[in-house]
């Protein structure tokens, strides 16, 4: 839905000064559009590329007699400052003050769907004015227009408070399709939804999925079978509070004594425990890298020249697009002859960790043989490298033993350079987890991919284990998923092979999976599933020796 090609306009004179290429925009154009049903309007380049400087464009809607204009935006992400850059919507044709509707700028928060805004005429024509200044360029809008009877906005479908209409069928369905919340207000739960104290209906598998869902965290109460004065250990064990963070280990799997000020060397090694070098097990929950040792050896400092980013450009570019060197461990995998087919992360200068499903042979595409590949690292835009961008040959392909065609199971593989290469800015590992590293529900996980020209993010979240398996076929404990369970978020077929990237409490970057598989991509309900990066520590090391 986002993906809707432009043709780029406003382009006067392209200039090649000192063997820099120039390209000068400055645009004043008007458009008249006759509103019969449905249509598109959007800021010239989106969503692949930023909106020049300098533009005004003027886009004059008009309805027939005895209708009005309603105006849905589906994607703002333009320059924080309304004086600068803005959009302006007035009633009727002139675009005068006092006919002025609404004015927009700037951009949500982290959000590849912003909340739609929704904005309807009170007569049968709307004009849209939208100025760029000279300065710092974002990605634009989209926004969708339609003409409708005022007597009857929404035939069919149900209207929004906000005067948006949707589909009959999203009403009282537990997500917030109007953006206002209007159409889960008043909803009697069916069967297969809880009722939030609020009055929503959600489904009942989210309840004690770690992440609240009614809005006023009805779902996540009541969740643990300790009573209050007690604390859950992570083996499900209940044990007083009062034995948290004593010294001892109470729980007997490490876990009451895992957030605490001092770590503590454990007699036992458990599922939910660090090991160090020396074999000895620590309580301290996530220890890797994190800038403190905490193994008597120091191994959970070791190795640690990863997931940091070596250094930030300052470029502020909003929304989905990310900014240069912002995730130097992406690694775009081409095909010769074909181009990008798959992602991958870097783990060291020489090795890189991709989806064995990316290179298993398909009719007469050899894809396990590493010459066919060519690995591009430290790429931000496609076909564009420049002097931070290094092209590698493929030496070797260690796709996982038991990968598994037909259900992904072990969908795993690295790959070997043929040379090393030298790690700069924009080119820097991610840092892999230990087998107990702990990326709980509701963690928040980044997920990166070229699936558009310019390297693209979005914020994704851990999802529930026993969640993901009722709403999927077949997931493995060696496999996590992660997403947007409202849907619209999600990475899709070029992104397999790339990093979903969890962000410590270190400010390090640790590779919590590998994009593997999906029902589809961004569907609601569906989220995407990732190769489960903390089983395959070992196999990693046995392999590579990263
Ligand atoms: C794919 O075809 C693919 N929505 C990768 C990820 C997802 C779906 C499909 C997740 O490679």
């Amino acid at each position: 839905m986002y993906v809707i090609r432009s043709h780029c306009i406003g382009i006067l004179g392209a200039v090649r000064k000192n063997n820099v290429f120039f390209v000068i925009y400055s645009v004043k154009k008007s458009f008249n559009i006759h509103v019969k049903e449905a249509g598109i309007v959007q800021s010239p380049g989106f969503p692949d590329t930023s909106y020049p400087p300098n533009v005004y464009l003027k886009w004059r809607l008009r309805a027939d007699p005895g209708h009005r204009v309603r105006l849905d935006f589906h994607t703002l992400i333009l320059e924080d400052d309304c004086q600068q850059d803005f959009i302006k919507i007035y009633d009727s044709l002139a675009t005068i003050e006092p006919r002025v509707l609404t004015e927009q700028c700037g951009y949500p928060h982290n959000s590849l769907k912003p909340e739609s805004t929704v904005v309807t005429s009170r007569s049968n024509v709307m004009t849209i004015k939208f100025n760029s200044d000279s300065s710092i360029v974002d990605q634009g809008f989209t926004a969708e227009y339609e003409a409708f009877v005022p007597d009857n906005p929404c035939p069919g479908r149900f209207q929004c408070t906000n005067n948006l209409c949707i589909n009959s069928t999203l009403q009282c369905d537990g997500w917030n399709d109007c953006g206002d919340s209007s159409d889960e207000d008043g909803c009697t739960c069916e069967a297969s939804q809880m009722k939030c104290k609020n009055g929503r209906c959600k489904p009942k598998f989210w309840k004690c999925d770690g992440n609240d869902d009614c809005g006023d965290n009805t779902d996540e109460e009541n969740c643990v079978k300790c009573k209050p004065e007690e604390f859950a250990c992570r083996n499900k064990r209940c044990i007083s509070q009062k034995l948290k963070c004593n010294g001892v280990d109470d729980c007997s799997d490490g876990s009451d004594e895992s957030k605490c000020e001092k770590s503590l060397v454990l007699q036992q090694c458990s599922e939910f425990t660090f090991r160090c070098r020396t074999g000895r097990c620590i309580s301290k929950l996530n220890p890797e890298c994190d800038g403190e040792q905490d193994c008597e050896d120091g191994s959970d400092e070791n190795s640690c020249q990863c997931g940091l980013r070596p250094y930030r450009s300052s470029r502020i570019v909003g929304g989905q697009a990310s900014r240069e060197g912002e995730w130097p461990w992406q690694v775009s995998l081409h095909i010769r002859g074909v181009g990008h087919v798959c992602g991958a992360s870097v783990l060291s200068n020489r090795w890189l960790l991709t989806a064995a499903h990316c290179v298993q042979d398909n009719g007469p595409n050899k894809y396990s043989q590493a010459d066919q590949w060519e690995a591009l690292l430290g790429l931000h835009v496609q076909s564009q490298t420049n002097e931070w961008t290094v092209r590698r040959n493929v030496r070797r392909i260690i796709a996982h033993q038991n990968y598994n065609s037909l259900t992904y199971d072990n969908d795993i593989a690295l790959m070997e350079l043929d040379t090393n290469v030298t790690l700069n800015q924009n080119i820097w590992p991610i840092c892999l987890p230990s087998p107990t590293y702990d990326f709980p529900a509701g963690q928040v996980a980044w997920i990166t991919g070229f699936a558009a020209t310019i390297l693209q993010k979005a914020e994704v979240r851990i999802i529930n284990s026993t969640v993901c398996k009722t709403l999927m076929d077949e997931v493995t404990d060696r496999m996590l998923c992660a997403g947007v369970l409202r849907g619209g978020v999600d990475a899709c077929q070029g992104d397999s092979g790339g990093p979903l990237s969890v962000t410590g409490l270190s400010g390090r970057a640790f590779l919590a999976g590998v994009v593997s598989w999906g029902d589809g991509c961004a569907r609601r309900n569906k989220p995407g599933v990732y190769t489960r990066v903390t089983k395959y520590r070992s196999w990693i090391k046995e392999n590579s020796g990263v």
